[in-house]
């Protein structure tokens, strides 16, 4: 634990073998039980799950079979001292998701879907976590009259009541994102995510998940997208990363790319006492170029990245920026701000 009381964590698909769409995997892959130790060794406190990270080959196994793999994994983080922070249905790799999930246009599909969700949802409360994250994959169009977006909405309302349902103790977050792998996402921006969560069943357990590069990728600023959730409570966990520009979702190292839009996210975040909602999620990839036996520094650069910007937040003159406010000298806050960062 650092001295901010921050928590952090990260997912499995954090660190990787640098495949791309257009070349093979660079590097070996690392054994899941590997990656828990690395994560731990990194100073980190939590894992974040996929479902079938927990209970491989999920949709073969039966009821018993997953609780007896999910508690075996609880008992492997337990061990090492470490939580799950969410669990999260893998629901775009599946051949019955090819034309989405919930939203898929036939019926047998999206039971599948539903079906799967609620493994996860098992598979969260073995793991002795309430949140599932749900990343909506392939809810949406490559061609927009795919698919009636209307009934979309309505399908991933269903969706999401039918789990709110299934399980009374989970909270859902969702992770909204514009596009890719879809060229139109339904829930592209947390003002999507969270209209969606207030029509459901049980508002009060569905909120948001927000990543930077997919609020960069929506042309907005995550910062502000965090403090939209922030000011209704809905904001329960992050991915910090960085993007550079409306390009694939690069998933950069934190503060990498911009490091005022992340000193943002921070100041928002530590405003906002995050550390007492929910954990500092990092969704960062290993640039391809990495050697295998250097391809975690993504992850200690990023978290190292977060708590120095604590640091600054921290020391900026709030009482100034009052009172230039006031005086609306903007020019002069920008100084303020920008020799902050520069350390002057
Ligand atoms: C996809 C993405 C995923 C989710 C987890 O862009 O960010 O890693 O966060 O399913
Ligand atoms: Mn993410």
């Amino acid at each position: 634990m650092n001295k901010y009381n921050y928590k952090f964590s990260f997912g499995p698909w954090n660190i990787h073998e640098g495949a791309d769409p257009f070349g093979p995997p660079v590097r070996p892959s690392v054994a899941f039980a590997e990656k828990l130790v690395i994560l731990k060794d990194l100073g980190f406190d939590a894992m974040q799950f996929h479902d079938d990270d927990a209970v491989p080959d999920l949709d073969t196994k039966s009821a018993r079979e997953i609780r007896q793999q999910a508690e075996a994994m609880k008992a492997r983080l337990d061990d090492l001292g470490l939580t799950a922070e969410f669990v999260a249905p893998r629901l775009w790799e599946h051949p019955m998701t090819i034309d989405g999930a919930f939203t898929a246009n036939d019926p047998a599909a999206r039971a599948y879907a539903i079906e799967r969700a609620k493994k996860a949802a098992d598979i969260a409360r073995y793991l002795d976590t309430n949140l599932m994250v749900l990343w909506l994959a392939r809810e949406g169009t490559y061609l927009r009259e795919a698919k009636d977006a209307v009934r979309a909405t309505q399908q991933l309302l269903e969706a999401v009541d039918a789990l709110l349902d299934y399980d009374p103790d989970l909270r859902i977050a969702i992770e909204p994102k514009p596009n890719e792998p879809m060229d139109l996402a339904y829930i592209p921006t947390i003002g999507h995510a969270l209209a969606l969560g207030m029509q459901a069943s049980d508002p009060a357990r569905v909120g948001g998940l927000i990543e930077s590069a997919h609020a960069v990728l929506a042309g907005l600023d995550p910062a502000d997208e965090m403090s939209f959730a922030l000011a209704f409570g809905k904001l329960w966990s992050v991915h910090l990363n960085d993007q550079n520009g409306l390009k694939f979702d690069q998933d950069r190292s934190f503060g990498s790319v911009d490091l005022r839009r992340v000193f943002n996210q921070v100041r928002v975040l530590d405003e906002n006492k995050f550390w007492e909602i929910g954990m500092v999620g990092l969704d960062v990839k290993a640039l391809r170029t990495q050697p295998p036996e250097l391809a975690t520094k993504h992850l200690s650069n990023s978290l190292r990245t977060f708590l120095r910007l604590v640091e600054i937040v921290r020391s900026v003159d709030n009482q100034k920026i009052e009172e230039l406010r006031a005086a609306r000298d903007y020019e002069e806050l920008d100084w303020l701000i920008m020799s902050s960062l520069m350390g002057a």
